[in-house]
C-alpha cells in the first residue's frame, strides 16, 4: 500500500484520539478520570524493580555498534556502574550519518544544544527519564544505567532519553477444536502475541516505535501497530468498520506492564531508550485475535508467536513478555 493510503488507512483504523494518562491501579484509560502519571524514580521500582536492580547493559554493549563499523570498549559486567573505578575508560564517540545530517526528529549536535531543558517537558519532547533525574556531565546528559563502551548518540535522535512505547497485543492459544491449549511442561494455558522482524536486526520483537514529539503515548501505541501489523488489510467497508470497533475497544483497556529503560542495542552514554509497554488482551478472542495480519512498515513479517521463556526476542522485549504472563497467569 503506498505511504499515504497506509496513513489514511491507519488513521481510519484508529481513529482520532484522547489522551489518557494511567490510572494507580495499573489500568489504561480513555477520556475523562484519568490522570496523567509523571515519570518518575518509584515507578520503575514499582513495576519492574528486578529489571532496574539487574542492569548491567548487555545488548547495549553489543558490538560493533549496529548498522555500522563503530566498536565499543569493552570491559566486564562490574564496570557498567560509573562508581565502579575505571581509569582506563576511554569509550570512542559516534553518531550515525542519518542522525549527524540533522532530520526534524534529531537534536542538533553537542556543541548547538544551548537551550534544551533536561530532565524535564521541553517544548514538545519528552527529556525526562523513568529512572530518575540523569546527570549533565560536560554539558551533556549520563547514562543513568552506566557505561555503554560508546560516546554520541549512535543511531538516536535525542540526546538523553529516547521514549517509545510497546503495545503488546495478546490472545490465547486455542486448539481447531477451541480449546485453550494448556502447556504440556507448565500446565498453564499458553498465550501469543503479535510479534514482527524487524528490519534492522532481523530479530523478532514487539511492534513498537517512538513516540514522537507532542504525540501521546495512546496514540504511538495503537499507531505503531497499525503500521507495524495492518499494512495491506483490504477489507471491505463493513469489515473495516468492525476492525474499527475492536481495535478500539481492545486499546482502551490496556495493562501497563512496564515503564523504565531499555536494554537497547543502540543506547550510548549519552543517548538511550526507554519505554512504556502495555498489554491489550482480547481475553474471548473474537476481536484482533481473527485478524489476518499483514508486516508494514520497518516490519518484514508479522505473527502469532507463542508466549514462554525460550523466547529471544530484541531488547528488553522478552522481559515485558514475562510480566504480560505473570499478569495474565500464562504459561513461561
Ligand atoms: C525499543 O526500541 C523499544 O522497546 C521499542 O520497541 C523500540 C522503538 O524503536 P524503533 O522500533 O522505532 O526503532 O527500545
Amino acid at each position: 500500500m503506498p505511504p499515504g493510503n497506509l496513513v489514511l488507512f491507519v488513521s481510519e483504523v484508529f481513529g482520532v484520539l484522547k489522551p489518557f494518562g494511567r490510572l494507580k491501579s495499573g489500568f489504561w484509560c480513555m477520556g475523562q478520570g484519568c490522570s496523567s502519571a509523571s515519570p518518575s524514580v518509584t515507578h520503575c521500582r514499582a513495576m519492574s524493580s528486578d529489571h532496574c536492580a539487574k542492569f548491567v547493559h548487555t545488548k547495549t554493549r553489543s558490538s560493533p555498534y549496529p548498522r555500522s563499523d563503530q566498536n565499543r570498549q569493552l570491559f566486564t559486567d562490574d564496570l557498567v556502574k560509573w562508581d565502579s573505578d575505571f581509569p582506563e575508560y576511554r569509550p570512542e564517540e559516534y553518531t550515525a550519518p542519518s542522525v549527524a545530517k540533522g532530520p526534524v526528529w534529531a537534536d542538533p549536535p553537542a556543541d548547538k544544544l544551548c537551550s534544551v531543558k533536561w530532565n524535564q517537558v521541553d517544548g514538545k519532547v519528552n527529556r525526562t527519564s523513568f529512572t530518575a533525574q540523569y546527570q549533565i556531565v560536560n554539558s551533556l546528559p549520563r547514562n543513568p544505567i552506566g557505561r555503554t563502551g560508546l560516546t554520541g548518540r549512535g543511531l538516536l535522535g535525542k540526546w538523553g532519553p529516547n521514549h517509545a512505547a510497546d503495545p503488546i497485543v495478546t490472545r490465547w492459544k486455542v486448539s481447531s477444536s477451541g480449546q485453550v491449549e494448556k502447556h504440556p511442561a507448565s500446565g498453564d494455558p499458553v498465550l501469543q502475541f503479535v510479534a514482527i522482524k524487524r528490519g534492522d536486526t532481523g530479530e523478532w520483537a514487539i511492534p513498537g516505535g517512538m513516540v514522537d514529539a507532542g504525540e501521546t503515548v495512546s496514540l504511538t501505541l495503537k499507531r505503531e501497530f497499525g503500521e507495524e501489523t495492518m499494512n495491506s488489510l483490504l477489507a471491505s467497508p463493513e469489515e473495516k468498520k468492525e476492525i474499527e470497533n475492536n481495535l478500539a475497544k481492545l486499546f482502551s483497556h490496556g495493562q501497563e506492564v512496564y515503564r523504565g529503560y531499555v536494554d537497547d542495542p543502540r543506547n550510548t552514554d549519552n543517548a538511550w531508550m526507554e519505554t512504556i509497554a502495555v498489554n491489550f488482551h482480547d481475553e474471548e478472542g473474537n476481536s484482533v485475535a481473527r485478524f489476518n495480519l499483514q508486516a508494514g512498515d520497518d516490519a518484514n513479517a508479522v505473527a502469532w508467536m507463542d508466549v514462554g521463556s525460550e523466547l529471544r526476542l530484541f531488547a528488553s522485549h522478552k522481559h515485558f513478555l514475562k510480566k504480560v504472563a505473570g499478569l495474565r497467569k500464562a504459561h513461561w
